[in-house]
């Protein structure tokens, strides 16, 4: 981001005038239990919603046109999510981020077949966090995750709850899902990728948040907790508030960090979800903003600054409250027992015009790429020689960074990670860890996770054996 202009520097007086509808906050769903297992309902099924004011927009939903609520589960549970496909078509439901035997990944090899029911068990054994789900049919995910078939699941631990953090689901504690759409002049959001959004990822120029772009939120809170899922198909957001004012980052993908780590801007690659403080004490108004771009950004810089939504506090406060000092126990990453591994992210033809390629290979969904052995704890060399960044995300594993560019991991990123953003010509190492979990046949999937490059092919396969 560069640098805010100086009349950006001076927070807008409470009040002022500003046009945005009400935020929205979804629901928490805690599902059912069922002899001892929290049972999930997830049925998906084409519907509409107002992004736009007065005009209803065709999508595909998760027990809603758009807004589903968002899962709520605790860590230890056993789950069971029965999905079903209300679609006349084939789709999958991965749970990404989630630690799970593969049969229950979700990823293309989970087809569910139109009117069928997937239901799928499995042990949550994550810490709290937040992760999320979304379809990753073959060739499809695209399609189907820009037309709504995404959403959240906020896991809570004992660890989480003993902190003193802001955690009222609706008043101090907002889950937000940032994306981008455009719209036809009929206000439909019809999936016609060109080339160029089939190179850059698809990126539109309103930005839903929670499917209602530049909300108001009018709080009584003096510090809000904003867990935020960037959840476009392949816009990069680079987070700050018009004020240019601190806050600080709490959490990664998959879990708190080890002590709050203070920001002024915060950037998330699709898929990656962060968690953030922002103190409201001062009284004044927080207009949150999202610089955007997509994978060409190397080489044809920012979409543009884009309002994500504004908070206009109601009452100030002389002082914010304290912040925890410490927030989770972030053990080391495991020490190395496994294969090393790299993995060359490439382009082939000239130019901007070619396949997505790692290890100089597409996805064949015939073919295993390489098998893990398990309980193995090992380390990944991801390089990027094109001229686009690339997120990547890896099925079954909260990983650690070991390396990026030379240098160890910043505070915000040291954490538990599930997405890692691979820049132009850098070079990132991870630590992962496969326990757990083996099965001979089906494999786990890694990926770009800007989904036209996923359907592109950027994405193999791997069992844990
Ligand atoms: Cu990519």
């Amino acid at each position: 981001m560069a640098l805010a202009a100086p009349a950006l520097l001076r927070p807008r007086p409470a009040g002022a005038a500003l046009t945005g509808r009400p935020f929205v906050q979804p629901a928490l769903d805690q599902g059912r239990i069922e002899a001892g297992r929290r049972v999930f309902g997830l049925a998906v099924a084409t519907g509409s919603h107002d992004f736009l004011d007065g005009v209803e927009t065709a999508t595909i939903g998760v027990n809603a046109g758009f807004l589903g609520p968002i899962l709520s589960a605790r860590a230890g549970d056993a789950l069971r999510m029965n999905v079903a496909n209300g679609l006349a078509e084939p789709m999958t439901l991965h749970w990404h981020g989630l630690h799970l035997p593969a049969a229950a990944d979700g990823g293309p090899h989970q087809e569910i077949a139109p009117g069928a029911t997937w239901s799928p068990e499995f042990d949550l054994r994550q810490k709290a966090g937040t992760f999320w789900f979304h379809g990753h049919q073959h060739r499809k995910t695209a399609e189907h995750v820009w037309a709504g078939m995404a959403w959240v699941i906020r896991v809570s631990d004992d660890e989480e709850a003993a902190l003193s953090l802001p955690r009222t689901h609706g008043e101090d504690d907002f889950t937000l899902v940032l994306q981008d759409r455009r719209f036809d002049a009929s206000g439909q959001m019809p999936y016609d990728a060109n080339m160029h959004d089939r190179m850059a990822g698809m990126q539109g120029d309103v930005m839903p948040v929670n499917g209602r772009p530049s909300p108001v939120l009018d709080t009584d809170a003096l510090r809000v907790r904003l867990t935020i899922l960037n959840g476009a198909n392949g816009s990069f957001y680079r987070l700050h508030f018009a004020d240019n004012r601190a806050f600080h980052q709490i959490a990664s993908d998959g879990g708190l960090l080890a002590a709050p780590v203070p920001l002024r801007e915060a950037l998330l690659s699709p898929a990656e979800r962060g968690e953030y403080l922002i103190d409201l004490a001062d009284g004044a108004v927080a207009t949150l903003r999202a610089e955007a771009f997509g994978a060409e950004a190397p080489v044809m810089g920012s979409a543009g600054i884009r309002e994500v939504m504004t908070f206009r506090p109601k009452t100030a406060h002389p002082a914010p409250p304290p912040l925890p000092e410490r927030l989770a126990e972030l053990a080391p990453p495991p020490a190395p027992t496994g294969e090393t591994r790299t993995f060359t992210l490439s382009m082939s033809g000239m130019g901007m015009m070619g396949d997505f390629l790692i290890n100089g290979r597409q996805y064949d969904h015939g073919r295993i790429d390489f098998s893990v052995p398990k309980d193995a704890a090992e380390t990944w060399v991801w390089e990027n020689t094109t001229p686009m960044i690339h997120p990547i995300h890896i099925h079954d594993v909260q990983f650690r960074i070991l390396d990026r560019g030379g240098r160890p991991p910043a505070p915000h990123e040291a954490g538990l990670k599930d997405t890692v953003l691979i820049g132009s010509g850098e070079k990132v190492t991870l630590r992962l860890l496969f326990d757990d979990y083996a099965d001979a046949v089906l494999p786990y999937m890694y990926h770009c996770h800007i989904l036209e490059h996923e359907d592109a092919g950027m994405m193999g396969q791997f069992t844990v054996v």
